[in-house]
C-alpha cells in the first residue's frame, strides 16, 4: 500500500486504518508470493492454491471480516471493501477466496435462523468450510426473476431440479446457497433461498469451466435433489429480496477489488515509466505519459470515493444502498479496466508478455464488469431507482 492517505478520509474509523495497514503488511509476506507465482496449470493445482490461501486467511483471522457472525453483528462493509482492495493488490486469487466466503454465506448471516447460523457461519469464518452463492442459470443471469430451478414441496422436504451456471467456488464448495422457484409464474415473488450441502444426493458440481484469470467455477445440476425444510433460508417467496440484499453488500466490494487491481497497475506504471529510458530521458518525463498517469489517478480516487461512500452509508445504518452500490460497482470496474489498459499501454511490449504483472491484471480485472450484475444491469438499477424517486 503506497499512498495510505485515503485511510484518513472521514468514512473510516481508526480500527479501519489499523486493519487495512495490518492486512497490507501481512499480505505482503503471506499472499504476495502467490501473486508472483506462475498460474495453476489445471483445476487440481488451482483448488490446492485456493485451499492454501483459505488456510492462510483463516490463520491470520481475516475471514471474519467477510463473514458476519450472525449474532446481530452486521457485515462491516468498509472492512470488506478495504480487505478486498488490499488483497487484490497483492494477488487476485486471494481476493477471490476471501470474497466468496462472504458472498456464499451472506444469505445465512442476514436471513438464516439460529440453527443455520450456528451450523454454517463459524466454519466459514474459520476456513473449515467453503461457501458458494448459486444464483445464475443458463437462461437467467441478469434477469434473476426468470430463474427456473424449481424447489417443489414434498412432505417435510423440498425437491430441487434444474441447473445453475458460472457458480464461483463450484466444485470446491462445502455448501451452496441456492435460489430456486417455489411458486411458478410469479417472477421475482416466487423465489426462495436454500442451503444445499455438497454431498446431497442428486447434486452434480463436477462440470468445471476454465477462465481467462483462473478461479474455481462450475455449472451445477440438481436432479431430484431432496433437501429438508430446515434448509430454507428466511421464508418462502423471499428469495429475490434475499439475493438482492446480499448483492447490495457485496457489489461495492467488487468495485473495491477492481480498485485494488487499478492501484497495483498504478504502482507498476510509476515504477516502469520512471525507469524506462526514452527520447533522452525516461518515459515519465513525457507529457503524454503524465497525462495518462493523471487520468489513472483521478479514476482511482473517484472509484474509492464511490466505494467507500456506499460502504459507509450501509455501515451507518441505511437499510438499502442499492443505488450507491450499483454506482460504485459500475464506475470502479469500468474505470479499473481503463486504468489497467493504460498501464499495459505504458509498459509497451513488456506489458503483454505472459506472466507480467500488468498482463495478469488485464485478465483479472475483466470479469468484474460482468459478475454480480454486469455494468449494463448496474445502469438499469441506478436509473430505476432515480426514476422511482428512491
Ligand atoms: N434489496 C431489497 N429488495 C429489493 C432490492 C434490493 N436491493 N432490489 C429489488 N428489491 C425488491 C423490489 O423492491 C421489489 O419489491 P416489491 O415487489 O415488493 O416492490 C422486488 O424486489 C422486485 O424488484 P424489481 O422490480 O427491481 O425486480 P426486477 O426483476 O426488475 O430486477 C434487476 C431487475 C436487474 C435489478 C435484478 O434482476 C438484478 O439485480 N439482476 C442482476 C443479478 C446479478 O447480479 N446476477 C449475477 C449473479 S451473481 S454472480
Amino acid at each position: 500500500m503506497n499512498d495510505t492517505s485515503f485511510l484518513n478520509w472521514p468514512f473510516f474509523e481508526e480500527r479501519h486504518k489499523t486493519m487495512a495497514l495490518g492486512l497490507d503488511k501481512w499480505a505482503a509476506q503471506e499472499i504476495a508470493p502467490l501473486g508472483d507465482a506462475s498460474e495453476p496449470k489445471n483445476n487440481d493445482q488451482l483448488d490446492a492454491m485456493c485451499a492454501d490461501i483459505l488456510a492462510k486467511l483463516a490463520d491470520g483471522n481475516w475471514l471474519k471480516l467477510a463473514v458476519a457472525d450472525g449474532n446481530n453483528t452486521a457485515h462491516d462493509v468498509r472492512s470488506i471493501c478495504l480487505a478486498r482492495e488490499t488483497l487484490a493488490k497483492h494477488a487476485g486469487l486471494a481476493d477471490f477466496v476471501f470474497a466468496m466466503q462472504g458472498l456464499g454465506s451472506g444469505a445465512i448471516a442476514l436471513f438464516g435462523d439460529d440453527q443455520q447460523k450456528q451450523k454454517y457461519l463459524s466454519d466459514v469464518r474459520t476456513g473449515k468450510s467453503v461457501a458458494a452463492f448459486a444464483l445464475s442459470e443458463p437462461d437467467a443471469g441478469s434477469d434473476v426473476a426468470a430463474i427456473s430451478t424449481s424447489a417443489t414441496k414434498d412432505g417435510d422436504d423440498y425437491i430441487l431440479n434444474g441447473e445453475k451456471a458460472f457458480i464461483s467456488n463450484g466444485g470446491i464448495a462445502d455448501f451452496y446457497c441456492v435460489f430456486a422457484r417455489t411458486e411458478q409464474g410469479t417472477g421475482a415473488k416466487g423465489l426462495s433461498a436454500f442451503i444445499v450441502d455438497k454431498n446431497t444426493a442428486g447434486l452434480d458440481d463436477k462440470t468445471r469451466i476454465d477462465l481467462l484469470a483462473p478461479h474455481p467455477l462450475a455449472n451445477i445440476k440438481f436432479d431430484n435433489c431432496r433437501i429438508p425444510k430446515s434448509a430454507l433460508i428466511g421464508e418462502e417467496g423471499q428469495g429475490f429480496k434475499i439475493a438482492m440484499a446480499v448483492l447490495d453488500i457485496f457489489r461495492p466490494s467488487v468495485g473495491a477489488a477492481a480498485l485494488g487491481f487499478a492501484k497495483r497497475a498504478m504502482v507498476e506504471t510509476i515504477a516502469h515509466t520512471s525507469n524506462r529510458e526514452a527520447f533522452g530521458g525516461v518515459l515519465a518525463d513525457l507529457q503524454m505519459t503524465q497525462s495518462t498517469i493523471a487520468d489513472m489517478a483521478v479514476s482511482i480516487d473517484a472509484s474509492a470515493l464511490l466505494i467507500y461512500r456506499a460502504a459507509w452509508q450501509k455501515d451507518s445504518g441505511q437499510a438499502r444502498i442499492t443505488r450507491e452500490a450499483a454506482m460504485a460497482k459500475l464506475f470502479s470496474t469500468e474505470s479499473a479496466q481503463q486504468v489497467v489498459d493504460s498501464a499495459v499501454q505504458l509498459h509497451g511490449g513488456s506489458g503483454v508478455v505472459a506472466g507480467a504483472v500488468v498482463e495478469k491484471l488485464y485478465r483479472e480485472v475483466r470479469a468484474l464488469r460482468i459478475y454480480e450484475g454486469a455494468s449494463e444491469v448496474q445502469k438499469l438499477i441506478i436509473a430505476k431507482q432515480l426514476l422511482s424517486g428512491s
